[in-house]
């Protein structure tokens, strides 16, 4: 470890950065309950953008391209996805250089049916190693993108030894034996046998996953099955796939990054006021600046992801008339609800998914209605608009029975309880964000279970952390001792954990056995060490 802190270079500059993101809350030894009460918005530090921003709401929403399989034979489906540069026109007028998957941010769209398999063959012609992780996916571990599991690119060239900047070994000498080190294709392979959901499929590679998936290595993958289809929610061109996240854009028009190696290739790490996470003031969705989408005066089925690095939203769909219209949530991160929740606020944290329906039925034609942030301020405030196009006629439902396959784990089920404290802290002389005191280790085991088991874990947070478990889903039981909110409901594979608070979960390991992960999944904290191995025996 002491290699990969040396290289990581915490300062006491940095520290105090961190210090400062924190409103000195770790320093003072606020208490949670303080904390709780003087929550900050988000946690972050916002890029202030060096080009002209455009009016919101002229720009069209983007719906990302459905990707064709290369075959279907053999109950089947095989892709092939090559990650690459490309450039794209995303603030009209100006050409912004990207990573993608197949020349698009958003990647392509990979629609899958429960239980058929996919396979995806990733071609990895960027000038760094790569990982994938289908967030979401009931994957094999082999499959699941466990960071230090690179797609090594043509003539990647190992950095010299004394700079422990081994390609095998993760960054900072890092040495990791089990990871499995493949030459620019890796197959990955998923069974999908799960709940059909909205996941993502994203870079994950060891200490730089933040800047990848800044850069724009993430895409949409949608889980369906005929009981689902069977429900007659809106469907078509009424359900919309909507990929929310922030950037900011330097003086050439390329995505601007506080990147301390803006090469990504070997010195991990962000500037110092940006420690806490990278927030941008331009909102994409699909990766459009605040667009615009005509809809007909009926219901849609909006799948919301938040794929932003630090940025938490808490949507609200506001009426040029100033009405709020309700969110009727049918859906979580893992699929749908037993029966739907109405919000009219809906908290979104980085990496959750939220799957809701909105009526526009009410609203006149040529009216708009807005999806307002209420904790951005200024442009950031402003996410996108719906601007209502036509009268039409609408055979969609709403069932009052949504799914009857959610699991309903009993606190007495649990075999055991695990306790977790996400927070900022000494990193062998420096500071970086632990879990329970701990910089993430490839080769140490901080969680044992056996498959199968069913486990409560008990986590803690300083400042927002959202935590993410690959492999399960989980059930929230309480925030800070009491019950969950009205968005926690549902199956889940993230959980906002908010400054000082506690949240409790339940989840069942099944599955597959191997090496897993849970970490904070703003990208930032991820990179800066807080992450912890997950082993299923
Ligand atoms: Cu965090």
């Amino acid at each position: 470890m002491r290699e990969r802190d040396e290289g990581r270079g915490m300062s006491r500059r940095r520290m105090l950065g961190i210090g400062g993101a924190l409103g000195l809350m770790a320093a003072t030894g606020m208490s949670a309950s303080a904390a709780l009460a003087r929550r900050p918005p988000t946690t972050g530090a916002q890029l202030r953008s060096a080009v002209p921003l455009p009016p919101p709401f002229q720009v069209p929403l983007p719906i990302p391209a459905v990707l064709k399989p290369v075959s279907t034979s053999g109950g089947t489906d095989r892709y092939e996805i090559t990650q690459r540069e490309a450039s794209a026109e995303i603030l009209p007028g100006v050409r912004t250089p990207l990573w993608t998957y197949e020349g698009a941010f958003p990647g392509p769209t990979i629609e899958s049916r429960r239980g058929r398999p996919v396979t995806v063959t990733h071609r990895n012609e960027l000038p760094v190693p790569t990982v994938v992780h289908l967030h979401g996916g009931r994957t094999p571990a082999a499959s699941d993108g466990y960071p230090t599991d690179l797609v090594l690119p043509d003539g990647w060239q190992e950095a010299a030894p004394h700079t422990g900047h081994g390609s095998a070994q993760g960054a900072h000498g890092m040495h990791d034996p089990r990871a499995v080190v493949t030459k620019l294709t890796r197959d990955y392979t998923f069974p999908l046998d799960q709940r059909p959901a909205l996941l993502w499929y994203h870079d994950h590679r060891m200490d730089f996953t933040a800047p990848a998936i800044w850069r724009g290595l993430a895409g949409l993958q949608i889980v369906r099955d005929d009981a689902e289809d069977d429900l007659g929610l809106p469907a078509g061109p009424r359900e919309l796939p909507l990929m929310i996240a922030d950037r900011a854009f330097a003086a050439d028009g390329g995505l601007d990054y506080p990147s301390l190696d803006p090469t990504l290739r070997e010195r991990p790490g962000v500037h110092e006021p940006y420690l806490a996470g990278v927030l941008g003031d331009v909102i994409l969705v699909n990766g459009a600046p605040w667009p615009v989408h005509e809809v007909d005066a009926a219901r849609y089925r909006l799948r919301i992801l938040n794929a932003s690095n630090a940025r938490h939203y808490e949507l609200e769909a506001v009426s040029d008339e100033g009405r709020r219209l309700d969110l009727v949530q049918i859906g979580a991160d893992q699929g749908l609800l037993a029966a739907p929740v109405t919000h009219r606020l809906l908290p979104v944290a980085p990496a959750e998914r939220y799957d809701v329906i909105i009526d526009f039925s009410g609203v006149p034609v040529g009216g708009l209605v807005r999806m307002v942030n209420r904790l951005g301020s200024g442009r950031t405030r402003e996410v996108m608009a719906f601007r209502i196009a036509r009268r039409a006629s609408d055979g969609s439902r709403i069932p009052l029975a949504l799914s009857t396959d959610l699991p309903a784990w009993r606190r007495s089920d649990a075999v055991r309880v695990r306790e977790f404290a996400f927070r900022v802290g000494q990193m062998h002389g420096g500071h970086g964000w632990l879990i329970s005191g701990l910089p993430f280790d490839p080769a140490r085991a901080d969680v044992t279970t056996h498959l199968g088991d069913v486990e409560i874990w008990r986590m803690v947070a300083d400042v927002h952390h959202p935590v993410h478990l690959h492999l399960v889903g989980f059930r929230v039981l309480s925030r800070s001792g009491r019950p969950p909110l009205p968005h926690d409901v549902g199956l889940k594979d993230t959980v906002s954990l908010r400054p000082g608070e506690g949240v409790e979960i339940i989840t069942r390991f099944d599955g597959y056995r191997g090496r897993y992960l849970f970490h904070c999944h703003n990208a930032e904290h991820e990179d800066m060490a807080m992450m912890a191995n997950l082993e299923i025996i």
